[in-house]
């Protein structure tokens, strides 16, 4: 049916916020029987790109020259490097260092979340290997305390990692303690509830299968509404000076 031109999905100076309805799929290099949704990329201002790629069974991606994160939203899939090959389920994701060998194939129809950036190396510091790993086992903290809103941290707090992946996960009607302004920028994609952003000076109904971006310096906030938790996978830039 036709929505006569309305979409929640908005364009703003510092931030994007996608819905599905606005989604356009597009081929890539290297992504073969599948397609993907590229959300954000340099094309507005961004330092990385993350899409949702869509693979039918046996689809697959060619390794990319960018350092790789992956997060599998549902499917199954097959890692597979120049000697190694492992399976990843729904919630396992892995981190793959720039220009690694390493295929990914779909066991089954899949969709991932798939986070590419250039690395920024640090000096004296070597580049982080390969690293495969599901969420369920990595232990929650909560924000500043709180227990209704807890993070998983997916990538180690250490140097030689340019970029965190968390997810965070809020009761109903929890919320951040603060409007966060900050130098990094986030890629985010709602995986389940919903409830209100605040992106530089709106205040946005979101919920599962939303993507957003929020340039640096974006005001950002959220509250959880309705009767289950909300969780999002957010992306940052990290531990790099603004220098470079
Ligand atoms: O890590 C963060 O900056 C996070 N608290 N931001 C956010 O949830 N919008
Ligand atoms: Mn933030």
């Amino acid at each position: 049916m036709h929505n006569l031109g309305q979409t929640r999905s908005s364009n703003g100076r510092d931030h994007l916020l996608l819905t599905p309805d606005t989604f356009v799929r597009t081929s890539l290099p290297g992504l073969e029987r599948g397609e993907a949704i590229v959300h954000v990329s340099p094309a507005v201002g961004a330092g990385f790109t993350q899409y949702t790629a869509e693979l039918e069974p046996s689809g697959s991606m060619a390794a990319s020259s960018a350092q790789r994160f992956v997060y599998l939203l549902s499917g199954g899939l097959e890692l597979c490097g120049a000697d190694t090959s492992q399976g990843l389920e729904p919630g396992g994701y892995a981190y793959i260092p720039a220009g690694m060998e390493c295929r990914i194939t779909a066991r089954k129809e899949s969709r991932l979340v798939v986070i590419e950036k250039p690395y920024e190396p640090l000096s004296g510091v070597e580049q982080p290997g390969l690293l495969v790993h599901d969420e369920g086992s990595v232990a929650s903290t909560a924000l500043h305390g709180n227990e209704d809103l807890q993070v998983r941290s997916l990538l180690p707090d250490v140097p030689a990692f340019d970029f965190a992946v968390n997810t965070m996960t809020y009761e109903p009607g929890a919320a951040l303690s603060q409007v966060e302004i900050h130098v990094m920028e986030h890629g985010l994609l709602m995986l389940e509830g919903g409830g209100i952003y605040r992106l530089g000076d709106c205040w946005y109904p979101v919920t599962a299968g939303d993507f957003i971006w929020m340039a640096p310096y974006c005001p950002q906030w959220f509250g959880a509404l309705g009767k289950r938790a909300a969780k999002y996978l957010i992306y940052k830039d990290w531990n790099r000076h603004p220098l470079g």
